[in-house]
């Protein structure tokens, strides 16, 4: 316990320093210099006023001419840019989710994919009144597919999974009108509004903007972290490490990057191969090393103990180390950056998605009828590959974090079992958990999700805010790369509980769980609302009254405004560093840090001092509590 000691982000600067000399040598290109190239940034954009959905444009919003060509002024304009950023967000989880549910259509009991929680399958297909007696497991896979895939364009009623939701909840959204019908049509409407000469009315852009995020936290996302476990297991509690030092200069080193785990499971399958093994020796290497970047490696991480290189900003400093014989990946938020500067080392850049073609990659086309043999071909690739290293150029910062991962909202419930003091049995409830907030053991909680932004210092906000709010009490839920930022810097090492507030460090060690639990990638926050719908249930309290907020500092991407419509439209208020584009109206201000809360009970905050950031969270988590009298 004593020799515990947090990284500091000082020291990964100093690490990414050292590549980036590496990078000098062959001429390599970084985003910390692109990022150089590209600021200041344009203003109009940044403000959300620059409008290009027609070709009588680009219209932009100035004192002196306060209305685009059309005739629609910066609220409309910033509105529907705010719209179509939610449904490019809600777009994509959703369609990550709609291929896990094909792989699960797909799913045989002689593989290569399997069920591997049956029992998650058959709770949910009682979830969704559907028959199981007597029912072959993969009979039942394949029906429940088709009713999970029909959710994508079911032309009457409301998503399925809304009924997880506490009534209350579920009355909001009906009397708000949000709440989301069938997940593509959501995404169609959106685009509809924001056609030019349709909504340039504020409030009906944000209402469409919450519906739409609505339809991805509660509708593509929750199929897609629901399945997964379905086919891959539902995670508990285990053990790995984090940062670039679980990169192994002696081993092939294959880092899986993106968000679908159905790819990088079976590359974790092959990699595991004893055939593999020997092929890898006979190349010349130790063994073979997979880790991961971004949300694939939280998938793989939270399953099978996978270790997590890095987040968003790192991906190119696992090329950089010069020991990455293959970055293998799926789909988002992968820097085309990655091509040309695999070419400067020896690195196989393989893509495997129609969905993320890159120029310079080897794409390897991957799908569940191919899988088992892409996935062995792509470990071969690498393997074959570890004789062209150029030993002068490998350098892997020595910098790790141990980190136990795993949170499932089944996991948690769980685990927290051991921690009640009460006469009667709660087993199996969230009833502990509540019992240690209401008792101000813990003060309340922090769902810490999102990316990386060169806006904010990488890490910086993500790690600082952690530490202040275990300080004080206050359990961290963290998703994306938000988690892995944790895990670098040792935050979910149990023995960071040294770090908490003595309620939290006496309930960290009865319950023996990190201060900030890993419930997964930026899909999994759907597990964060079951959660908190589980704890309003068993409180008696509606979602709004929990004195639980969510965060995410150094948000970037559309998934991420689309995550903040569905956590705001749940009840939760939100407290974002970066500004969504939304400065150059205050009307569409206004609506979102304070008009929604009449739909929804929740709204947003935006402040980009992240000092002050924390401190209104803590304020208004204490105001929630003083609310309900605890
Ligand atoms: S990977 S969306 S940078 S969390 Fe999910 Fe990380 Fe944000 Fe991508």
């Amino acid at each position: 316990m004593g020799d515990f000691k947090l990284t500091t982000v000082e020291e990964f600067e100093a690490a990414t320093e050292r590549l980036l000399e590496t990078g000098k040598k062959v001429g390599a290109d970084a985003w910390q210099y692109r990022v150089a190239n590209q600021t200041p940034h344009c203003k109009f954009g940044e403000q959300g006023i620059c409008c290009r959905i027609c070709s009588m444009g680009p219209c932009r919003i100035t004192p002196k001419a306060p209305r685009g060509i059309c005739g629609c002024d910066a609220h409309g304009i910033v509105g529907r840019n705010f719209l179509k950023f939610t449904a490019g967000g809600a777009a994509t989880h959703s369609d990550h989710g709609r291929e896990i549910c094909h792989t699960l259509h797909n799913a045989k009991a002689e593989g290569p994919y399997t069920v591997k929680d049956p029992e998650k399958l058959t709770r949910i297909a009682h979830e969704w009144g559907v028959e199981t007696e007597g029912k072959d497991i993969y009979a039942l896979a394949h029906e429940m597919s088709e009713l999970a895939l029909m959710e994508y364009g079911k032309p009457f009623g409301y998503q399925n999974w809304l009924k997880r939701a506490p009534e209350h909840t579920q009355e909001l959204w009906q009397k708000a009108e949000v709440a989301p019908r069938a997940i593509d049509r959501e995404v169609a409407t959106s685009l509809h509004m924001t056609h030019m000469g349709c909504s340039s009315l504020p409030e009906a852009l944000v209402r469409q903007s919450i519906r739409a995020g609505l339809c991805d936290g509660w509708g593509g996302s929750m199929c897609g972290t629901e399945f997964s476990d379905v086919l891959f297991g539902t995670p508990k509690p285990i053990d790995t490490e984090a940062n670039l030092g679980v990169m192994n200069a002696e081993n092939v080193n294959i880092v899986v990057h993106g968000h679908d785990p159905s790819l990088s499971e079976m590359i974790c399958e092959y990699a595991d191969d004893p055939e593999m093994i020997a092929y890898a020796k006979e190349m010349g290497a130790k063994g073979i090393t997979i880790s991961g970047v971004c949300c694939t490696s939280n998938e793989v991480a939270m399953r099978r103990g996978i270790p997590m290189a890095g987040n968003f900003l790192q991906q190119e400093n696992v090329v950089l180390t010069g020991a990455c014989e293959a970055i293998v990946v799926d789909v988002q938020c992968i820097f085309p950056a990655l091509g040309p500067l695999s070419k400067c080392f020896h690195t196989k850049f393989i893509t495997t998605s129609p969905i993320a073609q890159m120029p310079d990659s080897d794409y390897i086309r991957f799908d569940s009828s191919n899988a088992a043999e892409n996935a062995k071909a792509i470990v071969k690739t690498a393997i074959e590959n570890f004789k062209n290293r150029k030993p002068d150029l490998v350098y892997i910062p020595d910098m790790k974090q141990k980190a136990t991962v795993g949170y499932s909202v089944e996991a948690i419930v769980k685990t927290l079992d051991g921690v009640t003091n009460s006469q009667v049995d709660v087993t199996g409830t969230t009833k502990p958990l509540i019992e240690c907030i209401t008792s101000g053991v813990i003060r309340g909680a922090v769902a810490m999700v999102g990316c990386n932004n060169p806006k904010i210092r990488p890490d910086h906000a993500h790690i600082e805010l952690m530490k202040k709010l275990i300080a004080n009490d206050i359990i961290i839920v963290a998703s994306g790369c938000s988690a892995q930022a944790a895990a670098k810097a040792g935050l979910m090492d149990k023995e960071a509980r040294s770090l908490c507030g003595a309620g939290l460090k006496r309930v960290c060690e009865l319950a023996d769980i990190p201060p900030v639990l890993h419930m997964g990638s930026c899909v999994d926050i759907s597990r964060m609302m079951i959660l908190v719908s589980e704890l309003a249930k068993d409180s008696g309290l509606n979602i709004s009254q929990l004195p639980v907020v969510g965060c995410a500092p150094e948000w970037m991407s559309e998934k991420a405004v689309s995550i903040g419509n569905y956590v705001v439209g749940t009840g939760i208020d939100t407290f974002l560093g970066v500004d969504p584009y939304v400065a150059g109206s205050d009307q569409m201000a206004q609506w979102l840090t304070s008009g929604v809360r009449d739909w929804v009970e929740a709204a947003y905050t935006v402040e980009t001092d992240i000092e002050k950031l924390v401190d209104k969270m803590i304020e208004r988590i204490e105001e929630k509590r003083t609310a309900i009298g605890i």
